[in-house]
Formats: structure tokens, sequence, C-alpha cells
């Protein structure tokens, strides 16, 4: 899942994008890297990012997407019921959707839906992360399989679930979500993960004594860990550096299933 942020203020490629034209070609850059899915928003989540208003966000992502869907699978990113609506109409045909509160357009529709662990406002979630006592990886798990089970219910028919890293929890947390993905991997229900660009990944990318790595120093770490996250059972990685990560995940599928019997 290619990430395409029709935003001005997105923490890493806030403002790149924002222009239909050059959003669009980003877009068809992300398929011809080897893109499966592009994922269109239209709202920035990052702490303290300005909250965008519905027809401010209709304005952003719905042109785009319907430039992108006759030439790719398109997810709409976003929290509005509304605008999720109006993406499915458009062409997506996945809702993706930080809030795991729009089953019920997915079901209505008859699309896909991503269901996110978001445990608090994003507004407020640093906050939450530092407060944050319990058992990170079974809370997770039990929130993310109550939601599927209601989605299910509800009549949709094509569900996966994100454990939401770097949404309200702390480096630790990231990493312990990481290191048992296997848990959220044995409901059942096909994994998304987006580690890419991340914060907790900063410090993990600079050398002893420096300053944490900024978004665009994070490549490697966004890579490795698409890699391990897809090693460990996740079926879709969410990622903004698209043909390195193809790279590294289909080696790294590869270097688990034996490469295929290759001799050299
Ligand atoms: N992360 C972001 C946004 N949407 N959706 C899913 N399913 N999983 C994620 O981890 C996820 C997501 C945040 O990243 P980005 O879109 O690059 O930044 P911003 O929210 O600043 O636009």
């Amino acid at each position: 899942m290619g990430v395409l942020n029709v935003t001005p203020d997105s923490f890493s490629d806030g403002g790149l994008w924002l222009d239909h034209d050059r959003a669009v070609e980003r877009g068809m850059t992300l398929v011809a890297e080897g893109a499966d899915v592009v994922d269109v928003g239209g709202e920035s989540t990052r702490p303290g990012a300005a909250p965008v208003p519905v027809e401010e966000e209709l304005r952003r992502v719905l042109p785009v997407i319907a430039a992108l869907a006759p030439h790719v699978r398109v997810s709409v990113d976003t929290r509005k019921a509304a605008v999720a609506e109006a993406g499915v109409a458009a062409g997506a045909s996945i809702v993706n959707d930080i809030s795991a509160t729009l089953w019920p357009v997915a079901a209505g529709a008859g699309v896909g839906w991503v269901a996110m662990h978001l445990p608090a406002d994003p507004s407020v979630m640093v906050e939450h992360a530092e407060r944050y006592r319990g058992d990170i990886v079974t809370d997770v798990v039990e929130y993310l399989v109550s939601r599927a089970e209601r989605a299910e219910e509800a009549g949709v028919g094509e569900i996966w679930i994100d454990p939401g890293i770097g949404f309200g929890k702390t480096a630790e947390h990231n990493l312990r979500l990481l290191h048992h993905l296997d848990r959220l991997v044995a409901t059942g229900w096909p994994v998304v993960v987006g580690t890419s660009r991340k914060r907790f990944l900063g410090p993990l990318s600079s050398l002893p004594g420096e300053e944490p790595a900024p978004p665009s120093g994070r490549l490697e770490a966004s890579v490795a860990t698409a890699a391990w996250a897809v090693t460990r059972g996740a079926a879709m990685v969410r990622v903004h550096d698209v043909a390195p990560t193809v790279w590294a995940v289909r080696l790294a599928a590869g270097a688990g299933a034996g490469a295929g019997g290759a001799r050299s």
C-alpha cells in the first residue's frame, strides 16, 4: 500500500502532492514501483495537525481517487463517514479507517475496510501514550478483534486489522507490537502494518550521540521494519517508499521460503 497524502501538513510529505496533477503523477509512480493499493488521504493525523473540514477534505481527495481508480486499487484514508462514502463513489474500494468506526459505510457500499488501533484522538494521543500502563499487545488484539467481529456481523466481506504503529504509543509500545505481530496474525484477520518514516524510527536511524534522524533519514529503518512485518505474517505494509520496500519484501519473503530453490 503506497501512501499518497494530498495535504499541506502531513509529517513527512506534507505539501508535496497537494496539486492535483502532481498527486496523480505521484500515485502512478507508486503503481510503477509496485504498489498494489494507493492510499489517498486528505487530512494529516500527526499530533497537533489542524482538523480539516469535510468540504476541504473532499476537494483534496475525490479528483485524485477518480483519476487513479481506473489504474490501481485505491483506498480512502479518512475518519469521516461522508468522505469515505464519497471516496467509494469516486472509485475507492477500501476504506482505510484509523478511527475503526466506519464499518457501516464499508458494509453499505460493499467495499473493504481497514480497522486501525487508535487509543485516543490524535490531538491528545501523545499524552495518552505516556500514561498507558496495560499490556499493549493484548489490548490492541482485543480492540481490533472486537471491531472486526462487529464489521463482519454488519456484512463487511473484506476486513483488515492494523495495530496503529505510532498512534498514542511510545517507542517501546511500537517495538513490542512489531515483536509480537504473530499474535495479531494468529487472529486470522489479515494484518496491515504502517511503520513508514514514523517518529520512533528516528533514534534507531542515527548514530549514538547524534540527533534522532528526521523523516527523510528513516528510509532504511522503514524498509527493515516493513520486511520484518511481512516475514512475521503481515499481509500488507503501508509505505511512502514503495520501490525499496518491494525489493526488500520480495527478498525477505523469498529467503523465508528457501529462495525457491535458487542456487546462486
Ligand atoms: N498511519 C498514518 C495514516 N494512516 N493508516 C493505517 N491503516 N495505518 C497507519 O499506520 C497509518 C494510516 C500516518 O502516516 P502519514 O499518512 O504518512 O502521515 P499524516 O497522518 O501526517 O498524513
